[in-house]
């Protein structure tokens, strides 16, 4: 028995600031025909796809800043897409920022949705970790500030039941982190999907530039192994207002091996025929969770934020 996903990753270009939605939204719709004619049901797109990725630049204009965000998803410029997708048929991922009013408090989160191929949001993810800064730091040739424009995720890690899977969602800096891919495996996840934008240049240690690519790879390679789940990541890449974004969108199999992979920097789609089954080669032997994991040797994961090292040696 086979339970055949056939899955599309949609690599992005770069978007200009000044690039209206407009244009975003018709090229994405056209990457979502291409993955149609393949003969996709689920297109992944990457992480805020729908602008540039406006937290390189230091801002302190709130109307400026909202500028980039969606306070209602579809809105109406990406209403389009949704309709595209449910005439072709075809589900999606969806990277974007989104601003939400609760309680009078007003929150800005970097989130993903699943859309089936109908057209319905079926699941939603804030991203919990966000990398960067907080404040200007005019040392560096662009800024990071995730932290200054987005609050943490308040969703946690969910699973949604739909494609015919367990299917679950994160958002670039998650993927680097084992945590991220054990509470989803933790839920019987077959099919994770993650966007990113991911600078080739890194200020703060530079001298890993060279390994952007590597570690990429490696950590989605091993958060698909470790979990026995298939892995699609897929990058906004190229030369974007002055800063070089990696590419490397790929497919991963539930063994860790990268099955498609993109071989441009420019809007692109590859795509592969997931056996969700085959999830069960690894979640029911090397990783059987229920069988070998032993949690009460894992607390410190969840009860400690930061390093704590044993206390120092007493000397005799
Ligand atoms: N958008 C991101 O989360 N980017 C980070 C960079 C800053 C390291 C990433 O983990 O790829």
């Amino acid at each position: 028995m086979s339970r055949i996903l056939m899955v599309a990753a949609a690599q992005m270009g770069p978007v200009a600031r000044d690039e209206p939605r407009s244009s975003t939204v018709a090229r994405m719709i056209g990457l979502m025909r291409q993955a149609k004619e393949k003969g996709a049901q689920l297109v992944v797109f990457p992480e805020l796809a729908l602008t540039t990725f406006f937290p390189r630049w230091y801002m302190e204009d709130a109307a400026e800043i909202d500028a980039f965000f969606e306070t209602e998803m579809p809105g109406p410029e990406s209403r389009v897409l949704f309709e595209a997708a449910a005439q072709l048929g075809v589900g999606f991922y969806l990277g974007y920022a989104e601003l939400v009013e609760v309680d009078g408090r007003r929150h800005h989160f970097n989130t993903s949705i699943l859309v089936d191929a109908t057209g319905a949001i079926v699941g939603k993810y804030r991203k919990v970790h966000l990398p960067g800064h907080a404040e200007n730091e005019p040392w560096r040739p662009f800024q990071h500030l995730e932290k200054r424009y987005f609050e943490p995720g308040d969703l946690g890690f969910p699973v949604f039941e739909a494609f015919g899977g367990t299917m679950g969602m994160c958002i670039c800096n998650d993927r680097r982190w084992p945590e991220t891919f054990r509470v989803m495996g933790l839920q019987g996840v077959e099919m994770v999907m993650l966007g990113y934008n991911t600078p080739v240049h890194y200020p703060p240690a530079p001298e890993h530039d060279h390994l952007q690519d590597f570690h990429n790879h490696l950590v989605m390679q091993a958060g698909a192994y470790q979990n026995g789940t298939w892995m699609v990541g897929v990058a906004k890449a190229g030369h974007e207002e002055g800063c070089d974004l990696i590419g490397g969108t790929c497919i991963i199999a539930p063994t860790g091996e990268i099955v498609a992979q993109a071989e441009t920097l420019a809007d692109e789609v590859i795509v592969h025929d997931c056996d969700l089954d085959r999830c069960k080669e690894i979640q029911e032997n090397i990783f059987n969770f229920g069988l070998h994991r032993q949690p009460e040797h894992y607390t410190l994961i969840t009860g400690t934020k930061g390093v704590m090292r044993p206390p120092p040696r007493q000397e005799d």
